[in-house]
């Protein structure tokens, strides 16, 4: 990828909304990014590995925790702040913003929120800063959408307890230090575990083989008797609403990103169709790519006002699991239609690592699966709208 030339699009004044330390935070991370994540990205993408030497640099820019409270490393942000850094991320790459997703959102925040005192101060500082990364063990390999039928348990051996069973799709597992598990007890009652890196018969492989997602590194979680101290199970929620919740807050962090990647192919198209010649004009004074340019401008726009909202919403702790998987849903499926659009508009260089959109067209087909398919949210509205679950 060449020089990373991005310009940001707010055609609907939505800055206005936000206040000078959200711009700040937003500026900071955009800067950084394009310094020292936009060059490398493409090489990494390539070689399917998650470029690690950022680590510290996304724990710099407060992208570890950036609403976990100061006390414990984070960065004691807003919920806006947040959505914000996620843009940013997902702008460079969906792969980036993922290990900031689940190192927030679905490692630090349960920690946080169902962990006792003594398990914050452990972790939480040491995952803020990048020193550990950590990872989020919910899907297993014959349960995905369905999380509740999980079969990874663990049983009470008086002083300690034994875990058994094998997670699968799960984002930095090959080198987390730390996983957070979700497993049944004797009683089927599901409960969120601290696994680290090291305990006898934890093991991590590494998932090869994606198309998608390059940048990030994918593998599976086994636990064959794996011995766990008491103190590490999180004593605070059980049962799947507690998997659930970090999933709300993880899901609200993809909107904001989705709408990133959008900005990157939506920026890329437009500046392309004003350089590039074809029939002794530029290709932007055609009508059918300005259908394409004023649609997309229009969908993001629609989904930056959709997402602000629930961030205000989420601020004040007022958004519905419900509301969070509309975002979701619309602003993923916007994005992965204006990468394929933009692919287009970029003729036979859209498919070259020259421009960002096919990367982000790959990426994006990773987005709309996890953390709850599209139709998964499409249902979840659904129940929501008429009171009547059609899960099963
Ligand atoms: P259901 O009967 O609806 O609910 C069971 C219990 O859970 C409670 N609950 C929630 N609580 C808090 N927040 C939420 N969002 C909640 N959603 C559900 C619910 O109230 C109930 O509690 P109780 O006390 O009554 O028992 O559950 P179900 O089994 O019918 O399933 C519903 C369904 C399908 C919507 C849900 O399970 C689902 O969303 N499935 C999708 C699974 C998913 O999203 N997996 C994501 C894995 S992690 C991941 O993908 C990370 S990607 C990382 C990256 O960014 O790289
Ligand atoms: P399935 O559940 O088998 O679904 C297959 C198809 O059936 C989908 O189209 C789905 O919408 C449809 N379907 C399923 N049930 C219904 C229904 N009731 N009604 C209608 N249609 C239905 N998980 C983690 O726990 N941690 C991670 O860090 C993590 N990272 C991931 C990273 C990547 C790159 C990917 C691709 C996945 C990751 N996942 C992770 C897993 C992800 O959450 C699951 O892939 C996702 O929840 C879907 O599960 P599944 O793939 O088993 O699909």
């Amino acid at each position: 990828m060449g020089t990373d030339r991005f310009e940001a699009h707010d055609y609907y004044l939505m800055d206005e909304f936000l206040s000078d330390e959200q711009i700040m935070i937003r500026s900071a991370a955009r800067e950084w990014l394009k310094q020292e994540v936009s060059p490398i990205i493409e090489e990494y993408y390539e070689k399917g590995e998650f470029p690690n030497q950022i680590v510290p640099g996304l724990g710099a820019i407060g992208a570890f925790g950036p609403y976990i409270p100061e006390e414990y490393g984070g960065a004691g942000l807003d919920q806006i702040s947040y959505g914000l850094l996620m843009q940013e991320l997902e702008r460079c790459d969906s792969g980036v913003r993922s290990t900031a997703s689940v190192q927030s959102s679905l490692v630090m925040y349960p920690i946080w929120k169902y962990g006792t005192e003594e398990q914050r101060q452990k972790y939480l500082p040491k995952l803020a800063s990048g020193e550990w990364l950590g990872c989020f063990g919910l899907t297993e390999p014959d349960y995905g959408s369905n999380p509740s039928g999980m079969i990874t348990n663990f049983s009470d051996q008086g002083d300690h307890y034994l875990l058994n069973g094998a997670k699968m799709w799960i984002s930095n597992a090959p080198f987390a230090q730390v996983a957070v598990v979700w497993a049944k007890d004797e009683s089927g009652r599901i409960h969120g575990l601290i696994v680290e890196r090291g305990m006898e018969g934890f093991s991590t492989p590494e998932m090869h083989g994606k198309h998608s997602l390059r940048a990030s590194s994918t593998g599976e979680l086994i636990f064959d008797n794996v011995k766990i101290p008491k103190e590490n199970l999180l004593p605070g929620k059980s049962g799947l609403g507690a998997p659930m919740s970090c999933l709300d807050s993880a899901r609200y962090g993809i909107a904001w990103g989705a709408i990133g990647a959008a900005l990157d192919c939506y920026d890329s198209a437009l500046r392309y169709s004003k350089e590039r010649i074809q029939f002794d004009k530029p290709i932007g004074g055609f009508q059918l790519i300005q259908k394409k340019l004023a649609e997309m401008i229009t969908e993001i726009t629609k989904a930056q006002l959709l997402t602000y909202r629930l961030g205000v919403l989420r601020n004040e702790g007022r958004a519905t699991t419900a509301q969070i998987s509309m975002a979701k849903r619309n602003n993923v499926e916007m994005a992965v239609n204006i990468a394929r659009e933009s692919r287009q508009i970029h003729g036979a260089m859209g498919i070259t690592n020259e421009y960002p959109c096919m990367r982000h067209m790959a990426n994006l087909e990773s987005v709309i699966t996890y953390e709850g398919t599209h139709d998964i949210h499409l249902l979840i509205t659904g129940a929501d709208v008429t009171g009547i679950p059609a899960f099963k």
